[in-house]
């Protein structure tokens, strides 16, 4: 059988699957064989070039796309059909009798055409409705032997292919993306050793402990059931009802209610597997691991009144921003670390490890780089790919383990439970998106919508009508790590449990003043939506847990009285380790310096400075940041030379906030029409108010003055992100070194501008 062969059924290229090939199948009485050469392939372009795992991607061709080859389809220059392949002569009218008789019920091309469109649509996610994905690779970068037998870090330069969706949580499909919400970032490897979930949030801890809870908290913070609002917000009575009471979900509340609840990018966001998580290495030895993933872009946010603005202007914003940077081949980048440390270790700390509303300071278990993955193409389908895909937190492969964490127990159960509603189905493994790059063979048969056609009579094990197989792997399979368990059954949680101020107030505390006071702005805003004054007094009276500070001015923001502490649901609190964690300050993680992917509007009019324009442009792109020209329309001005340059956004179109900096150029008196427009004083007061940088050449000085900007900081200090230009070089290299951060020092509560 020529198992490549286009002529095959379903998933032809994936021939390990389907029984094909068994060379890499270990033979009776053997263990597993060391990977063939294209299994272990060391470098993307070896895998690329390899055959062997089904990829088939030519080279250069990201190493995903491979697998998935099969079922991509692509109508150019092909006629159309019905779903049964029979050509249609007419998909503009429907079959009737006569021009102005009625319709005829044997127009099965009419029928078909209609049925099919009224199933297109099936349930969103619970959770996480709203998402974006894209396909990549992991590279390992030193052989963790020692620590795991995990497939994806068996080699130095290993490459794994994943598909990672980001997502909001609230929301519904089509919500904004700007949301102040958790961001969802779902890793999928497709290993050699079958397809592990990496299922984790930009925050590494979460609100609750038990997955008891996670229905009531997820009916809380979604919109109000008598009339489903508000869409993707947390703002609402419920949400705060229910966390108020929930003293458990301080700690994630601090992380939702700071930047990281509003991220740049989902390029500048980190990620976090959560729980802890058990490394096993080929010996059987285990170490407990915490996952994290850093972006190199660095992590960024946008202001709360820009998020507000940008969900408007652009619901898709983080969606575009992913697929664009992917298209112009920024792809985004994140560094994978680990967290090791022992049983042993794990005792002695203040906290349960067990707890997943706790995180491990870095201050006392560094985290160790391990590999980067690298998101380089995206789908050619958003319904087969980002949406039909399934992340299962059962998914995990041999060297990977769970630990006894409650809240991951229940979601062990829980996801692939609702892929059997959302996709339909128990086969939803087969669906190319979800189906593994390692070869399946078991006894599992039928059920809806089965693809693979098995062949023989055989569907039990032990047999001997079919060999024995297929047989069990036995130590070379997924072998459970032997947790020893005498316990009594019961319900209840571990002393420790009941502590929960000390990493909320580690976080706090390890904020710098501006992260501090957006902290404050957005507890204010969320808590000034509630209408139930007794919420907003039992929510103040926990965060006086965390900081009387903090409580404080949330109170006053809210013109409440501070209220007592909550009282606390342990008596004696234990001593945490670290009482500052610099790490978890977004500063910390700056990412690389520049504009690189970032989106920058220059303002043009007839008049501009056409040079001005041209080398600011250039400039930039140089950077690797994308310009575009703003006018007050779309399409050509007359520069001061009398050239012509195309406004490619217009000041109605593209909205200033969907920009990371604004360049004024110089030029002649008519460019006097841009001051006529009050939405460019505006867009400048925006673009300040939001703390971004300003770049502004000639008499550009008496636009900021028009729009009330002033020269210095609140301390009197230089205003860094403010940059005039004279001599158009160097203000140009100054403004690239500032335009790639916010500059949060200018802010005042309320805004001078
Ligand atoms: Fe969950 C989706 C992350 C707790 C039940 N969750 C979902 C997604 C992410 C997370 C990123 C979207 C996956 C995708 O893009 O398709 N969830 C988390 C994290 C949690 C967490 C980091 C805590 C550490 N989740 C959690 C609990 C339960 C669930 C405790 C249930 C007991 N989550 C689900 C779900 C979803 C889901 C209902 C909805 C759609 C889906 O699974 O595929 O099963």
């Amino acid at each position: 059988v020529d198992a490549t062969s286009a002529a095959m059924p379903f998933n032809a290229n994936k021939p390990l699957e389907y029984g094909y090939d068994n060379a890499h199948a270990p033979q009776e009485g053997e263990g597993v064989e060391p990977p063939s050469e294209a299994v272990g392939a060391s470098t993307l372009s070896e895998v690329n070039a390899s055959d062997k795992l089904g990829t088939r991607a030519t080279s250069g061709e990201p190493v995903a796309v491979g697998p998935l080859d099969p079922v991509r389809t692509d109508a150019s220059a092909q006629r159309m059909t019905t779903n049964q392949g029979v050509p249609v002569s007419d998909n503009q009218h429907s079959l009737k009798a006569g021009l102005r008789g009625p319709a005829l019920l044997k127009d099965f091309v009419l029928r078909e055409k209609i049925t099919h469109f009224d199933h297109e649509r099936i349930p969103e996610r619970i959770v996480h409705a709203r998402g974006s994905g894209a396909h990549g690779f992991f590279e390992c970068y030193a052989p963790l032997t020692d620590l795991t037998r995990a497939a994806p870090f068996q080699a130095k330069g290993k490459v794994t292919p994943v598909f990672v969706r980001f997502s909001t949580v609230q929301g519904e499909r089509g919500s904004k993306d700007t949301a102040r919400d958790v961001r969802g970032f779902a890793v999928k490897f497709y290993t050699d050793e079958g397809n592990w979930d990496l299922v984790g949030n930009n925050i590494p801890v979460f609100f609750i402990q038990d997955a008891m809870k996670f229905p009531d908290l997820v009916h809380a913070v979604k919109p109000e059931p008598h009339n489903a609002m508000p869409q993707a917000a947390s703002a609402h009575d419920t949400f705060w009802d229910f966390v108020s009471l929930m003293p458990e979900s301080t700690h994630m509340l601090m992380w939702v209610m700071s930047d990281r609840g509003i991220p740049r990018s989902y390029r500048m966001m980190q990620g976090f597997g959560v729980h802890t998580f058990r490394l096993v290495n080929a010996q059987g030895e285990a170490r407990l691991c915490k996952f994290h993933w850093t972006p190199k872009l660095g992590t960024h946010a946008l202001a709360w009144e820009e998020a507000v603005k940008i969900s408007g202007a652009d619901p898709d914003y983080h969606r575009r921003d992913l697929w664009e940077a992917i298209e112009a081949g920024a792809y985004p980048e994140y560094e994978l670390g680990v967290q090791v440390f022992t049983e042993d270790d794990a005792a002695r700390y203040s906290f349960d490890i067990l707890d997943a509303t706790k995180l491990v300071p870095e201050e006392l278990v560094p985290v160790q780089p391990i590999g980067r993955m690298v998101l380089n193409r995206n789908p050619d389908n958003f319904f087969a790919e980002t949406e039909q895909v399934a992340f299962c937190t059962a998914h995990v492969v041999p060297g990977i383990d769970f630990t006894n964490d409650p809240l991951l127990a229940g979601r062990i159960h829980s996801y692939v439970d609702t892929q059997i509603s959302r996709l339909g189905g128990p086969n939803f493994h087969e669906i190319p998106i979800n189906a593994p790059i390692a070869p399946v063979h078991n006894n599992q048969r039928d059920g809806m919508h089965r693809q693979a056609i098995h062949r023989g009579r055989v569907s039990y094990e032990p047999n001997s009508l079919g060999g024995g197989c297929p047989f069990q792997a036995g130590a070379a399979g997924f072998v459970s790590f032997p947790e020893p368990v005498k316990q009594d059954e019961l319900r209840g949680h571990p002393e420790k449990f009941a502590e929960h101020y000390n990493q909320a107030k580690l976080f706090f505390d390890s904020q710098t003043p501006e992260e501090q006071a957006h902290i404050v702005g957005a507890f204010r805003f969320e808590l000034s939506k509630v209408t139930v004054p007794a919420v907003r007094a039992r929510m103040l009276a926990g965060l006086v847990n965390v900081s009387r500070d903090l409580a404080a001015k949330v109170a006053d923001g809210i013109g409440m009285e501070l209220p007592d502490a909550l009282p606390r649901a342990i008596a004696r609190v234990p001593k945490a380790e670290v009482k500052s964690s610099p790490a978890l300050s977004m500063t910390a993680r700056p990412g690389e310096p520049g504009v690189r992917s970032r989106k920058f509007a220059i303002l043009v009019a007839d008049g501009v400075n056409g040079k001005t324009v041209e080398a600011v442009q250039r400039a930039l792109l140089d950077a690797g940041a994308v310009p575009r020209l703003m006018g007050v329309r779309i399409g050509p001005c007359t520069t001061q030379a009398g050239d012509t340059l195309d406004a490619d956004v217009s000041l109605e179109n593209e909205p200033g906030v969907l920009f990371d900096g604004m360049i004024v150029p110089d030029g002649d008196d008519r460019m006097g029409e841009l001051r006529k427009d009050a939405r460019t004083l505006d867009y400048l007061k925006e673009q300040y108010r939001h703390c971004k940088a300003l770049l502004v050449f000639g008499d550009g000085g008496t636009l900021l003055e028009s729009a009330g900007i002033p020269a210095t900081l609140p301390n009197g200090d230089e205003d860094p992100g403010l940059v005039v230009g004279n001599d158009a070089r160097g203000a140009i290299r100054s403004y690239i070194e500032v335009a790639g951060r916010r500059h949060w020092e200018r802010e005042t509560d309320p805004p001078r501008v």
